[in-house]
C-alpha cells in the first residue's frame, strides 16, 4: 500500500464511520405523502426536507420515502396512526377512515395563523391526538378554494346527470347538486377522465397542470368555496419520544413552512392565469345564485360532518365559523 491510498482508505473509513458517530444523537424518522411526487406540493416539501436535514444534522434527519407508491393516498393516516411511518403530508379526506372528524378542517372560515391564537389550533390538535394517535404539526397549504372542473357545461348550480370524481371533501355538496360521485385519489383522475368515465372532477383552484389534468378539462365552475388544507401530521408516540432540542427544533422548522402560507394567495392569481391561457372556460355564478351555491357548500359539509361527529361537529362548527 502506497501512502497515497493509505491516505485515502482512512478518508474512506471516516467518512463510513461519520454517520454512525451522528447516529448517536440523531434521529431519523420517515416521511411520506399521500400527494403525487409531481405536486408542487410534494416539491415544496421536498425543498423543506433538504433545509431541515442541513440545519438538523446531529439532531433530527428526515427521510423522505415517496408518495403513493411507497403507501396509498388512503393508507398514509393509518400508516401515521399505527407508526408504519412517523410523519406524512397529507389531508384530512384521506384519513377519515381513521376518524372522520379530519375532514373538517376544509370548512376552517380563518387563515391558520388566527387558529394558533385563538384555540382552533389546540382544539383540533387534541382531536388528532386522542382520535387519531397523530401531532398535529402545521397546516401548509390553506388560501385555495375547492371548484367543480367540468367537460359538459352546466347553465345552473345543478350536477344531476353527471358523473364527477371526488373524495370527502366533495361528497356531501355535489350529491346535493344532484351528481353521481365516484371516489379516486389524485393519482387516478388522468385515466377516469381520459377513459371518460367521470364528466369532472373537484380540485383547489392550483395544481390541475401538474398531473396534465388541464388537457381533459373543459370548464372551470366558481365561486369556489371552502379551503383547501394540506398539513403535516406526526405519530404521536413518535413525537412524545422525541427530546426537547428536537421536538423544539422540529416546531420552529415546521412553523417556518407554514408562516409562508402566503405563498398560496399568488399562486391562486397564477393558476387562474394559466387555467384561462390554457383555454379553460369560466362558468361562474354571480350575485345571489353564488350565495346560494356557497351556502349550500357549506350546510352540506356541516351536515356531514355533524352526522359522523355528534362529539365534536358542534364544536368544531362553532370554533371553525369565527370571524
Ligand atoms: O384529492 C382531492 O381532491 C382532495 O381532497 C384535496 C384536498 C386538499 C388539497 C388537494 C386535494
Amino acid at each position: 500500500m502506497t501512502i497515497r491510498t493509505r491516505i485515502v482508505a482512512t478518508a474512506v473509513g471516516l467518512v463510513l464511520a461519520l454517520p454512525l458517530v451522528a447516529g448517536a444523537q440523531e434521529t431519523t424518522l420517515k416521511v411520506v405523502s399521500a400527494f403525487p411526487e409531481s405536486s408542487l406540493y410534494v416539491k415544496r416539501l421536498e425543498t423543506w426536507i433538504a433545509k431541515v436535514n442541513e440545519e438538523g444534522k446531529g439532531v433530527l434527519r428526515l427521510n423522505f420515502i415517496g408518495g403513493p407508491k411507497a403507501v396509498p393516498t388512503f393508507e398514509v393516516g393509518n400508516a401515521v396512526r399505527t407508526g408504519v411511518v412517523e410523519m406524512a403530508m397529507s389531508t384530512g379526506a384521506f384519513y377519515t377512515n381513521v376518524f372522520p372528524e379530519s375532514d373538517a378542517l376544509k370548512l376552517t372560515r380563518m387563515p391558520v395563523a388566527e387558529q394558533r391564537t385563538n384555540g382552533v389550533f389546540d382544539y383540533v390538535n387534541r382531536v388528532w391526538n386522542q382520535k387519531g394517535n397523530m401531532q398535529y404539526l402545521a397546516r401548509i397549504v390553506e388560501h385555495q378554494t375547492f371548484h367543480v372542473y367540468l367537460n359538459k357545461k352546466i347553465d345552473k348550480p345543478d350536477l344531476t346527470g353527471l358523473k364527477i370524481r371526488v373524495t370527502p371533501v366533495y361528497r356531501d355538496f355535489f350529491t346535493s347538486l344532484g351528481a353521481t360521485v365516484m371516489q379516486t385519489a389524485p393519482a387516478e383522475v388522468y385515466t377516469a377522465l381520459e377513459r371518460g368515465v367521470v364528466d369532472g372532477y373537484g380540485w383547489p383552484i392550483g395544481g390541475i397542470f401538474d398531473l396534465n389534468w388541464h388537457e381533459k378539462t373543459k370548464y372551470r365552475v366558481d365561486p369556489g368555496f371552502y379551503d383547501a388544507e394540506v398539513s403535516l401530521l406526526m405519530n404521536l408516540d413518535t413525537w412524545k419520544k422525541l427530546s426537547q432540542t428536537q421536538r423544539d427544533f422540529l416546531t420552529k422548522q415546521t412553523r417556518a413552512l407554514e408562516a409562508q402560507n402566503d405563498f398560496w394567495k399568488s399562486y391562486t392569481i397564477e393558476e387562474t392565469k394559466r387555467q384561462q391561457q390554457a383555454g379553460i372556460e369560466v362558468i361562474k355564478f354571480e350575485g345571489a345564485a353564488a350565495q346560494q351555491y356557497l351556502d349550500k357548500a357549506y350546510e352540506a359539509g356541516w351536515a356531514g360532518i355533524l352526522k359522523v361527529s355528534p362529539e365534536h361537529g358542534p364544536k368544531m362548527r362553532e370554533l371553525f365559523s369565527k370571524k
